[in-house]
This record gives C-alpha cells, structure tokens and sequence, in this order.
C-alpha cells in the first residue's frame, strides 16, 4: 500500500490514519507546484487527477477522493471507524460535512482572492467550526477515541489556525490532544510541519 501526500495538504488526514493503524505501507511526497513525486515521477502518471491524496492498494488499484480513501481505511481497520448501528452513516456524515462544508470553506484561502472575500470565508469557517464544537461526543467527534473524521477536522483546524480563523475552545482542546499522539506526532515530523499547540505554552 503506498500514499502519495503533500505537506500539510488534505492528504495530511490519511497519513494520519493509516498511522495510527499501525499498519506498514510506503509514502511518497507530491510536490503539487511542479505535480512531481520525490522520486521525479509526473504524478498525471499516477493519478490523472492530479491531486492528494492518491493511495494505491496491494491489487495495484487506486483510491482518490479523501472520504472514500478515509472510509476505506476505516472498513479495514475497525478502530477508527464508528460503532453502532448508524456508526457509518454518521462517520460518512461528518466526512462529508468537513469535505464540502470545511474544506472547500478555504478555497479562498489557497486561491487567489480578494481580502473581502478571504474575511467571509473566515466568518463562514468559524461559524461552521462552532457548530462542529457542539457535536463533539467526548474527546473526539463521536467518543474518547478518534475516527478518521477526526483526522480530517484536525487538518481543517491546521489551516484555520494558519489562515486566522477563529477556532472554539473545544476545538483548540482537540487540537492539543491530537498533537499528544504519538502516531500523529511521527507524522507531523515526516511532514516537516511543526507542533500548534506547543505555540499557546
Ligand atoms: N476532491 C478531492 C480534492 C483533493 C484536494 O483538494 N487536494 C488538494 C490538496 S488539499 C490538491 O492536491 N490540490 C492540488 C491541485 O488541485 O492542483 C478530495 O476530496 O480528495
């Protein structure tokens, strides 16, 4: 199994879950300025989608899409998926709201934009993050543990902090604990992308 990634791009969320799996698979980074893989491969090769994340299974057959990648890595390693009888259907829920309401949220953020709009988005955000911070279950989105949801709300909450956009207490809270974990620790170095929380203390 190999993830092709880029620093502190969505890909971030499956680095971290196949982590925390503790299962043994390859990475290899994607330069998405140049659309170049570390080893010099154009990464069209790969993918002809031409974006993050791109993880090839042992068949050799690709997943795109991080909610489809997410929820496949979530059907194989039960842990980091969500129990009940409705666990999935929520899991996906939140995958799609952190997808389409979150994510494409920083558009204006990574593209050119003008102030005025980067200052809705920025309300747009925080208002949506607040009404994630109202969800949390526990520690996590749906309990004391983790699920990928979680992993993908935390790079949200990467790029909130980047770009200014105010992020809820309890939010702030889980960013923290995330950084605590060891797994997400050892890939936060791999990734050459510094600790957040360490900033407030
Ligand atoms: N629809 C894709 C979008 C993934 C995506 O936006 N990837 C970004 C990094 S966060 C990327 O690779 N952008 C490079 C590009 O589009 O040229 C998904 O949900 O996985």
């Amino acid at each position: 199994m190999k993830l092709y990634y880029s620093p502190l791009a969505c890909s971030l969320a499956d680095h971290i879950a196949l982590e925390e799996a503790g299962v043994a698979y390859d990475r290899e980074r994607v330069d998405l300025r140049t659309k170049r893989t570390a080893s010099g491969r154009d990464f069209r090769e790969i993918t002809p989608k031409n974006y993050v994340p791109a993880l090839v299974l042992e068949t050799g057959e690709i997943l795109t899409e991080n909610v489809a990648v997410l929820d496949w890595i979530a059907s194989q390693f039960p842990q980091l998926a969500v129990d009940g009888p409705l666990g999935r259907t929520r899991m996906l829920e939140a995958l799609t709201y952190v997808t389409t309401e979150l994510h494409h949220g920083f558009k204006p953020m990574w593209h050119p934009s003008t102030d005025e709009e980067k200052a809705k988005a920025r309300l747009t955000l925080a208002a949506k993050l607040r009404y994630v911070a109202g969800t949390l279950a526990g520690d996590y989105l749906f309990g004391d543990e983790p699920c990928v949801a979680d992993f993908y709300l935390f790079v949200m909450l990467r790029w909130a902090v980047r770009f200014g956009v105010e992020v809820p207490a309890a939010l702030e809270a889980l960013l923290a604990r995330m950084e605590d974990r060891p797994a997400i620790q050892r890939v936060l170095r791999e990734e050459g992308l510094p600790l957040l929380a360490a900033r407030a203390a």
